[in-house]
């Protein structure tokens, strides 16, 4: 049946909520890996996004901050931003939301009643029903093989969950080589600082013996804003000669999330990052000299997103996904949307939730849907104007494709749907 352009938001908005995504980065764990997953008010509150803007509107030194309990910082944060201000950033409406959404008050001096409703729920039906609140069947994890507190609990044999994907993430190994390749060694893998032939051939090993033990969906790493491609030091070598062969070998794609300037102001901890434009021409290389690999893309910077979309019309072996980060916020998401559906149509991945906590997935989810329905309904409005009629099972299968089926096609976790 023919659609009105009136009905379109609407329909738009209709159909966004009725399809289950696929969340396709995400730093939350599967319930095996429940020591290492964040959840509750506690951790909402002290989400680095929000530390960042406690130090614009109070006082404290980072140094005192990080000497408080996490309870203590909560409570500081709540206070601040949350009594003494409105709560009008992104990120701090988004804890609102959250307390809506499981019926909490959201303007109470205080947070007893929220910490009380979290520490009263079962963890396993605790994640069951956030995912079903915020329409997600699945979401893809980010795994550490040289974490600490992670790698044991693979190596030990963590029971998988048809909910949570698994991700290889490769940032220790590629970025920071000089300070983790002993751990490697001590592993019994034969490596050395340089990176000879046995060294590279030693780390492929070591990501074919991961790739057995978690079955990942894709390898990741984020990137510098000054990452270049192909070059002589330890990340330049270890991704020609062991990461893209083994993501090959394996079939898996791998994505890279370039743009970051880290840690410009260290006292921040994980808040002290920022962002850079970055030199794509590093990606062209990539998809050029690398065709049998596939690359999921992000880029951080505002900058980047016209080229990258100009590449990913070059390349069918790049995927653009996502509004990472400090994008990822109404105005710049809708902005990055249209670009990416007037250039790309529907073959890209619009939005990850990027949650490090449980519940952000309910806020970042529900921004998502309300963000896109207009940008989609506009895009159909013209389409009919220009003269081609729009049917709900048009609206229907271009959702499924954009928060589903290409990310099932392009990692090649189903069959194509
Ligand atoms: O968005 C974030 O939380 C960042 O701190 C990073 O974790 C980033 O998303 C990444 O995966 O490196
Ligand atoms: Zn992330």
């Amino acid at each position: 049946m023919r659609t009105q352009t009136a009905i379109l938001p609407g329909l738009a908005l209709e159909e966004l909520a009725a399809i289950p995504f696929i969340d396709v980065h995400t730093h939350l764990f599967m319930p095996s890996l429940g020591s290492l997953g964040l959840w509750g008010i506690d951790e909402l509150l002290t989400y680095h996004y929000l530390e960042a803007e406690l130090f614009r509107s109070h006082d404290i030194t980072p140094e005192h901050y990080w000497k408080l309990s996490k309870r203590e910082q909560a409570d500081l944060i709540w206070r601040t931003l949350f009594v003494e201000n409105a709560p009008v950033s992104e990120s701090n409406r988004g804890v609102v939301a959250v307390l809506n959404a499981f019926g909490l008050p959201t303007d109470e001096p205080d947070l007893a009643e929220a910490r009380a409703f979290f520490s009263a729920q079962e963890p396993r039906a605790h994640i069951r029903k956030v995912l079903q609140l915020a329409g997600l069947s699945e979401v893809v994890m980010t795994n550490d093989p040289l974490d600490p507190e992670e790698a044991p609990l693979w190596e030990r044999g963590a029971e998988p969950d048809p909910q949570f994907h698994p991700v290889l993430r490769l940032d220790r190994i590629l970025n920071k080589w000089a300070h983790h390749w002993q751990i490697l060694a001590s592993k019994g893998y034969a490596v050395d600082a340089a990176i000879t032939a046995r060294t590279a051939s030693e780390v492929r090993r070591f990501l074919d013996e991961w790739c057995k033990r978690m079955a990942p969906v894709y390898m990741a790493v984020s990137l510098p804003d000054t990452f270049v491609f192909p070059e002589d030091g330890p990340r330049g070598k270890l991704l020609a000669e062991a990461v893209l062969p083994a993501c090959r070998e394996h079939g898996i794609a791998l994505s890279l999330m370039i743009g970051v300037r880290y840690q410009v102001n260290p006292r921040l901890r994980l808040a002290g990052d920022a962002v850079g434009r970055a030199d794509l021409r590093a990606l062209e290389y990539l998809a050029v000299n690398y065709p049998e690999n596939r690359f999921l893309v992000s880029v951080l910077s505002r900058e980047n997103q016209h080229e990258l979309c100009v590449y990913a019309r070059k390349f069918r072996n790049l995927m653009p996904f996502g509004c990472w980060w400090f994008l990822n916020n109404p105005s710049i998401v809708e902005e990055i949307t249209r670009e990416r559906l007037e250039m790309l149509g529907t073959s890209f991945i619009p939005q990850h939730s990027d949650a490090r906590v449980l519940e952000q997935v309910i806020y970042k989810w529900r921004n998502t849907r309300r963000t896109l329905a207009p940008i989609l309904a506009n895009s159909y409005r013209v389409l009919i104007e220009d003269g081609r009629p729009v049917t709900r099972a048009d609206i229907q299968r271009d959702i499924q494709r954009l928060f589903r089926g290409n990310f099932e096609r392009f990692a090649g976790i189903r069959a194509a749907s």
